[in-house]
């Protein structure tokens, strides 16, 4: 895989943030998720102080595989942005975080795209680079934490919690385990992420023990 990358972050509030973590991962394109909060002013937010800060999952993408417009419609596409109200304050807005000011470009022009397609106006709270603070460890890769002899042959191949957080293999299994990508394309994958042996060999063990 000699292609080069292009790496590019984009941080997204959508409810609570297991789920999106679970879907996004899926992609080809996506390099790596992680789960946190941003979008207030209050320092330090933690899942039960959090603040006036939303809960968001934070992406890393290769846009050569995937475009910043592929991921903003994903999102509109996934989630209920029409509404003024959302249940508990702001931690559950429809909130997207710009990293740059031409993704603050793609995103009024796909926004309004979505608008006039929808005759309805678009709520979701935009902001321009805010601080993301990650969630708390058992907040991450939550859906594929429920399987616990998985994780338990995971964990090792990495040197630590924030590691194994933020590899993609993670991150595809994290969707798999709700049914979001197929099998096939992680077998397929799974030479590109040049892992050793014997991790190969727990990985494809792996994929046989969870979903089904
Ligand atoms: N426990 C909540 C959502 C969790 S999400 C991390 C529920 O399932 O209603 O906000």
């Amino acid at each position: 895989n000699r292609r080069a990358k292009q790496l590019e972050t984009v941080t997204l509030g959508m409810g609570c943030f297991w789920g999106p973590e679970s879907q996004f991962g899926q992609y080809p394109g996506v390099i790596r998720t992680q789960t946190g909060f941003s979008g207030g002013t209050s320092p330090d937010p933690t899942y039960r102080n959090i603040g006036d800060h939303t809960e968001v999952v934070q992406i890393v993408f290769d846009a050569s595989l995937m475009t910043y417009e592929d991921i903003l419609n994903i999102f509109w596409d996934s989630h209920d942005a029409f509404k003024d109200r959302y249940y508990k304050e702001r931690q559950y807005i429809s909130l997207l975080i710009v990293h740059s000011t031409e993704q603050l470009g793609k995103a009024e022009k796909v926004k309004k795209e979505r608008e006039n397609r929808y005759g309805k106006q678009i709520k979701t709270d935009i902001q321009y680079d805010l601080p993301f603070y990650p969630a708390e460890d058992r907040h991450q890769k939550y859906f594929l934490k429920r399987f616990d002899k998985a994780t338990a042959s995971l964990f090792p191949l990495f040197s630590d919690h924030k590691s194994f957080v933020h590899s993609t293999i993670a991150a595809r299994l994290n969707g798999f385990v709700r049914e979001n990508g197929r099998l096939d394309n992680i077998k397929d994958e799974i030479s590109d992420w040049q892992l050793t042996k014997e991790a190969e060999t727990i990985l494809r063990e792996t994929l046989r023990d969870i979903r089904w």
